[in-house]
């Protein structure tokens, strides 16, 4: 027995280990002191709001006035403003993180990543690039799919940590064809089956722009199946359904048959007529708009491809663009509307798990652009 004691504490300790892996995956977030202690670059930060900072030495508590800043800090009872951190909220925020709208946020833990820097002459994080609820996922699958700690990731994008613009597109262009598994055609049917299945009934697959629950075995091509979906058209490039851009799990996912037609090969931006069928989602003769809570899915699809496919090997490069007329070039656009679009809709736990799942059951690489949001605007802004 007493020898047991140790081995099951070790087993304790694990078990710990695994499960608080999943918060540190998004982009190893820092601590509030942390933040007010390194005042440069960009980075996320995960504190507890607790109130409305309106000078450098003052935070409403109660009775708010506005919806333009937060003050977070590292607990939730703080009153000591030097131990703060103000966060700017830019517009695109405002609604669900304004304090003056939604006072009963205040003591909710917020995960936002952004540019470290002065704000109000305080200790801040200004132009935020992503904002969620919560120290992000908390949820157990990626627990345990696999290696997800901060760690992990880290070491995957330790040869772009730090870089920005196109040197960042290049570096991350490298990770992520390195050591890569392609999968066939035909392989893609089984792995979509796993990587979008429905979390509420493991018989089903969730359909992306519809967002419909189906049955796993209605893929297929007729009326009423599910089929694979690019989100980046394969006419825009020609790279057809061989081993390659064609199965890159990364941009695939399963979609009604009938609405994968009506979106055809066209570039996303908003506006149009809405879509019989599939809730939320908008089209016009030369753009489709998903719905709302995939919105940042599709961006970040996209992001990806631009990166992972840059014409060194037998594939055309893939690049984002501001046109909606693209056609059967290599491009996709609009890159304006998929950056505001990555914003508003930042990476949820269920995302991040289905990188997770590509990266350790299938391709062996990672989408970066869910792992670190920020890096969006430093290639494509
Ligand atoms: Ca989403
Ligand atoms: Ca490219």
């Amino acid at each position: 027995m007493a020898l047991l004691i140790p081995v099951l504490t070790g087993l304790l300790v694990a078990s710990v280990t695994v499960l608080r892996a999943p918060s540190a995956a998004a982009a190893a977030p820092l601590t509030v002191a942390q933040a007010i202690s390194s005042q440069s670059g960009t980075g996320t930060v995960v504190g507890y709001i607790v109130g409305e900072p309106t000078a450098t030495d003052t935070v409403r508590f109660s009775s708010f006035i506005g919806d333009t800043a937060l003050a977070i800090a590292d607990s939730a009872a703080e009153t000591s403003t030097s131990r703060m951190l103000y966060v700017q909220i830019t517009s695109s925020y405002r609604s669900a993180f304004g304090l003056a709208g939604n006072p009963s946020n205040v003591g909710r833990a917020l995960t936002v990543t952004g540019t470290l820097t002065a704000y109000f002459s305080h200790a801040g994080l200004k132009s935020p690039t992503a904002m969620t609820f919560g120290g992000t996922a908390t949820t157990s699958p990626t627990a345990t799919a696999g290696p997800t700690a901060s760690s992990t990731t880290d070491t995957y994008y330790a040869a772009a940590l730090g870089k920005s613009g196109s040197s960042l597109k290049s570096a991350l262009h490298t990770i992520v064809s390195t050591g890569v598994t392609t999968i066939s055609y035909d392989a893609v049917w089984n792995a979509l089956k796993v990587t979008d299945q429905d979390p509420a009934n493991s018989a089903n697959v969730i359909l992306l722009y519809s967002g419909i629950s189906r049955s796993k075995t209605l893929n297929g091509g007729a009326t009423g199946n599910w089929n694979r979906e690019h989100v980046w058209p394969q006419s825009h490039g020609d790279f057809g359904t061989a081993n390659g851009p064609g199965t890159d799990l990364h941009h695939l996912r399963p979609e009604d048959v009938t609405i994968n037609a009506l979106r055809g090969n066209k570039d996303f931006d908003t506006g149009g007529s809405a879509v019989s069928g599939a809730t939320g989602n908008y089209t016009d003769a030369d753009s489709w708009e998903p719905r709302a809570a995939i919105k940042g899915d599709v961006a970040r699809m996209v992001f990806y491809m631009a990166v992972r496919y840059e014409g060194g090997d037998s594939w055309a490069n893939l690049e984002l663009n501001n046109s909606t007329a693209n056609g059967s070039n290599p491009y996709l656009g609009k890159r304006s509307t998929l950056l505001a679009w990555h914003t508003q809709d930042p990476p949820t736990a269920a995302e991040r798990t289905r990188n997770q799942v590509i990266y350790a059951s299938y391709q062996h690489n990672r989408n970066p652009f869910i792992d670190h949001p920020e890096w969006a605007a430093s290639i494509f802004g």
